[in-house]
């Protein structure tokens, strides 16, 4: 158990509904950690389609039902992304939390921005079609290749090395950072962990939560950090069984989410408003 209480978590490209994504090892770290603001930080879905959500898909979103509870007084913010676009403003109403393109707030005097960072990422904006065939194509390979993914794990890794895409958004983040006189910039998207400095400004990338390397950042007294996802910190052992598996337990547990998360209370108390 972390004690320590950071003033900023962010995470982002946790890919909800890929087979790649590692939901069960976020969850896990969201209830280890302390922290009185949590940036999803974009790309927290694959894509628009819920029924690829398995059980532990449902368990993340519940939690950050759970943390947005104002008695707990933890703000949770959730950054867009390009693959979670237009969903995250329904999601929002869901799990009761708020949307932004970019977020920006101030911290020991120090302006910060977190956006998703596709913003800078040429090949993306300009080739959306393209970008939704390659995200249809990728998610029938991992439904070949469920077993020991290392295709969808190889296509992860063209993504992002081919197009280049981290120093284009490192270097796209920092002159928006600069023109918007902010000392610090976070983004996700690129999938890769990344510090950069540059004339004073500093960028960071928060990685993903897909592929080999899980990675996340804190803010506190002591700067910024990039930790990398470790199963020993946590109490239970990780299980590495197939979220496949648990794909015909995802319609209970999305039931068991809308329970446990509230989501019926609130409808309940919206009616009796009226
Ligand atoms: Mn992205």
């Amino acid at each position: 158990m972390d004690l320590h209480d950071y003033n900023t978590l962010i995470l982002s490209d946790l890919h909800l509904g890929a087979e790649t994504s590692r939901a069960r090892e976020a969850t896990r770290v969201l209830k280890e950690k302390r922290f009185q603001r949590l940036i999803l930080l974009g790309d927290i879905f694959a894509d628009l389609n819920f029924a690829r959500l398995t059980k532990e898909h449902w368990k993340f979103l519940g939690y950050i039902r759970k943390l947005s509870n104002p008695k707990l007084n933890v703000e949770v913010v959730w950054v867009e992304g390009n693959h979670d676009h237009g969903l995250a403003t329904i999601m929002s109403h869901l799990v009761g939390v708020r949307v932004y393109d970019n977020y920006v707030w101030e911290y020991r005097g120090l302006r910060h921005i977190a956006i998703h960072g596709h913003q800078f990422d040429g090949f993306q904006v300009n080739r959306v079609r393209l970008s939704r065939w390659g995200t249809s194509v990728y998610l029938q390979l991992q439904k070949l290749d469920f077993k020991s993914k290392p295709m969808a794990r190889l296509i992860d890794r063209l993504n992002t090395r081919w197009l280049r895409m981290s120093p284009k958004v490192a270097a796209g983040a920092l002159a928006y950072a600069r023109h918007q006189q902010a000392e610090r910039v976070f983004c996700g998207h690129t999938h890769e962990a990344l510090q950069v400095e540059q004339d004073g400004i500093s960028y960071y990338n928060c990685g993903a939560w897909v592929g080999s390397r899980l990675t996340y950042l804190t803010i506190d007294d002591r700067g910024v950090q990039v930790h990398d996802y470790n199963e020993h910190e946590c109490g239970e052992r990780i299980d590495h069984r197939d979220s496949s598996e648990e794909r015909g337990e995802a319609d209970s547990a999305a039931a068991d989410f809308a329970d446990e998360s509230g989501l019926l209370e609130d409808v309940e108390y919206e009616s009796v408003g009226r």
